[in-house]
């Protein structure tokens, strides 16, 4: 997969030669190129921003100087290979896994890391009319300085994806935030006693049929807890006899083919 990074701050995506992302580059599983935009300005000041049409407080970055890098580095309209603008925004759609799953597949995904108030509006129209799909997401309701932190965010979350990054391809299956709808099991290791806790009775007695079932009851009630708004999502055909029991128990009952508290 190649992936291509567009930023007035290069050097803000260095971690991304650590950890599981800068292996997968080391082995060629991901071709990923960092450019610094101001590499297509055509002044001597280096200029990629400009006062907002309309007015109002801060600074707009200017369509010429990010279509020019993004004539160069998204794949020419009509070559073999299709490209997937992506432009992290605090105004765009939600990240979540589906995203990261989608972005997995693709075989070039340009990021375009805004600063200031924003990149031109006409930058993303410019590109859908060129043919580009373009994806405007936000990695959670808070706002960051820029999109490199996200773009960092979203880079890792797909680049985890990526066929052989991730060592045992099981350990995608079971986390959060997967097929299951629920968040995950609290998770234990040695020693079994510290600091005057100790790890779950059930985890030690190599019952694997009742570990398994304390693990989902655990999972419920975390997302019960913690995200009821997955709860309300959440597919009833995957919860079997003893799912609904222990939801029962949360005060979580089947009502119209979804889940609803007992209080609404
Ligand atoms: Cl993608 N960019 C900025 N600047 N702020 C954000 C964001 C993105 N997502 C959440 N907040």
């Amino acid at each position: 997969m190649r992936v291509d990074v567009v930023t007035i701050f290069p050097d803000y995506l260095a971690a991304l030669d650590l950890s599981l992302v800068g292996k997968a580059r080391r082995a060629g599983l991901l071709d990923l190129r960092v450019h610094d935009l101001r590499d297509w300005t055509a002044d001597r000041h280096r200029t990629v921003d400009d006062t907002p049409f309309g007015g109002g407080a801060g600074m707009v970055m200017r369509p010429d100087v990010w279509g020019r890098a993004l004539d160069d580095v998204l794949p020419e309209p009509g070559a073999d290979v299709t490209g997937h603008l992506v432009v992290p925004t605090p105004a765009g759609e939600v990240f979540t896994q589906r995203h990261a799953e989608a972005l997995a597949r693709e075989e070039h995904v340009v990021l375009a890391c805004g600063r200031y108030e924003g990149i031109d509006a006409r930058v993303v129209e410019h590109a859908r009319s060129a043919g580009h799909r373009v994806s405007e997401l936000s990695i959670g309701d808070y706002v960051l300085n820029g999109g490199e932190v996200a773009a960092l965010v979203m880079i890792e979350a797909f680049g985890r994806l990526l066929p052989g990054v991730v060592g045992n391809p099981h350990s995608l299956v079971e986390e959060s935030h997967g097929a299951a709808g629920l968040l995950e099991y609290p998770v234990y290791t040695k020693p079994p006693s510290w600091e005057g806790l100790e790890v779950p009775e059930v985890l030690l007695s190599g019952h694997h049929a009742r570990i398994d079932r304390w693990r989902r009851d655990r999972a419920l009630a975390r997302t019960a807890a913690r995200r009821p708004d997955m709860l309300r999502v959440l597919e009833v055909d995957s919860l079997d006899a003893a799912d609904l029991a222990v939801l029962a128990e949360l005060g979580w009952v089947v009502d119209d083919g979804r889940l609803r508290t007992v209080a609404e």
